[in-house]
């Protein structure tokens, strides 16, 4: 009786949150009725998926179907994500790898676990020049064209009302300031028009598919987004069909988090368009890696339109830039700080989760807003939560981007590194907590012209 309760409760809210506030309610209440409810159900959501759902939103991981049969593989992408992409599994070569024969068996086994599960699916991808069978690039301009369409409707069909949304085609834009498209042999023989071929295929073939075009370093405001902007633009003027844009996020030192991130995602979405983050790692370790993450979450959160966010894989050990440690889980599936970090920004809480191996101390969060902006200035607000165990202090760090000063700080105990850009806050008059118990501190701002948002590290109990 209780399981079943319990399970209900974890479907209802991974499935889809807010909107089924309803059902969760019942099932609480039912619950409620057969036994005194153990506390932590009232608790914050305690995983990415479960919070994502109560912000209205999915939060996926890349999967290869062979190491689904890794316990501690399925363990983590069950309990912890409600959306899953096929890493290489639905690319052309692996489901079409000669002309009209069509192998479906390892992304079919993808598919089945997340529906299985209530997790939706991301389709990855039709329409692409990577990981394309030799014998496409050897076809004619006729030929080619009647073999993307084939290939489109052919897989589309296959999965027909089980994806939630396809990344049409990907990476179609070249590097670097030209915004023309890169060559490819779709764009080669069949010009610009390709895109729009695929999309309106796509659409005929799964009308109730989301249809995505998808790229990299097309995260921030720049020449290459720029091209896909007006691409986007031009197809919402004409009627081509296109509901989303897949917003890749690979970052590394040499390719940070931009500075106008949620702006660029906004003006996507201002255009009518979903935009899905669609391939997320960031390279680094610890805080700083933390607070990137929590920036690119508190971003899409802002914005209405940015409807979900995929990770590039589960532990670090299978990620493709496995070196650059560049995931929420580490190689024995320990949840990162950066984990903490997303979770909280997701507005949900490790509460009476000890932390794993890669952060034993994480007995608080931390989570940001601005209360006041003015322009010159603005006020900053962290709310510090104690997780499972009541604290006896705690300790947050706020990095601004330079010229950017911070003018005052009430509340808690601020200190200063070297370069003066990174606050470490302490809690002084308010730092006993008791569990699941909460406080805030605040700061005012002057921008000195810079506008970039203050980025939080993860909360240090003690
Ligand atoms: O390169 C990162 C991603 C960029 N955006 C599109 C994504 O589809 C792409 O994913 C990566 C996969 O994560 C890799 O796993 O795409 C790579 C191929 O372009 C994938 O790598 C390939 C290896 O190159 C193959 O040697 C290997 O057989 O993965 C295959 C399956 O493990």
């Amino acid at each position: 009786m209780i399981g079943t309760g319990t399970i209900g409760i974890g479907r209802s809210v991974r499935r889809g949150a807010g909107v089924r506030a309803g059902i969760l309610t019942t099932a609480l209440l039912t619950v409620t009725a057969l036994v005194a409810l153990p506390q932590s159900t009232a608790h914050a959501a305690d995983t990415l998926g479960a919070a994502a759902a109560e912000q209205g939103r999915y939060f996926g991981a890349a999967v290869a179907a062979n190491r689904l049969g890794e316990a501690q593989y399925a363990a983590t992408l069950n309990t912890e994500f409600n959306s899953v992409t096929p890493e290489n599994e639905m690319k052309w070569d692996a489901l079409e790898p000669s002309r009209g024969s069509f192998s479906f068996g390892n992304a079919d086994r993808i598919v089945n676990h997340a529906q299985g599960r209530g997790m939706s699916v991301r389709g990855h991808t039709l329409v692409w020049h990577s990981q394309l069978p030799g014998w496409v690039s050897g076809l004619g301009a006729a030929d080619l064209r009647s073999a993307m369409n084939n290939h489109i409707t052919q897989v589309m069909t296959h999965y027909k009302g089980k994806i939630h949304s396809w990344d049409v085609v990907n990476e179609a834009f070249q590097d670097g300031g030209s915004g023309a498209r890169r060559s490819s042999p779709f764009q080669d023989k069949l010009g610009n028009g390709f895109i729009e071929e695929a999309f309106r295929t796509a659409r005929a073939a799964d009308p109730n598919a989301k249809l995505c075009y998808n790229d990299y370093n097309t995260d921030g405001v720049n020449a290459k987004s720029n091209a896909v902007y007006a691409m986007v633009r031009d197809f919402k003027a004409r009627g081509v069909p296109i509901d989303c844009i897949g917003l890749q996020s690979h970052f590394n030192p040499n390719s940070p988090v931009p500075s106008d991130y949620q702006a660029n995602i906004q003006r996507f979405a201002d255009l009518g368009v979903d935009v899905q983050i669609t391939e997320l790692d960031i390279e680094g370790s610890g805080t700083a890696q933390a607070t990137n993450y929590g920036n690119v979450v508190r971003a899409c959160l802002t914005v209405t339109r940015c409807t979900g966010i995929t990770v590039w894989g589960i532990p670090d050990k299978y990620s493709w830039r496995a070196s650059g440690t560049p995931l929420l889980f580490d190689d024995n599936y320990g949840k990162k700080p950066a984990y903490h970090t997303v979770l909280s920004a997701l507005g949900g809480s490790s509460s009476g989760d000890p932390g794993g191996p890669g952060n034993p101390g994480a007995a608080c969060t931390a989570t940001y807003t601005t209360t006041e902006d003015w322009g010159s200035g603005y006020n900053g607000q962290v709310t510090i939560k104690a997780g499972g165990s009541r604290i006896s202090g705690w300790s947050v760090n706020v990095t601004l981007t330079a010229p950017q000063k911070v003018i005052s700080v009430w509340n808690g105990t601020p200190t200063w590194d070297g370069s003066g850009n990174v606050m470490t806050v302490r809690s002084s008059w308010n730092g006993t907590l008791e569990a699941g118990a909460s406080t805030s501190f605040g700061f005012t701002v002057n921008r000195n012209g810079n506008s970039t948002p203050p980025q939080l590290g993860p909360c240090t109990a003690s």
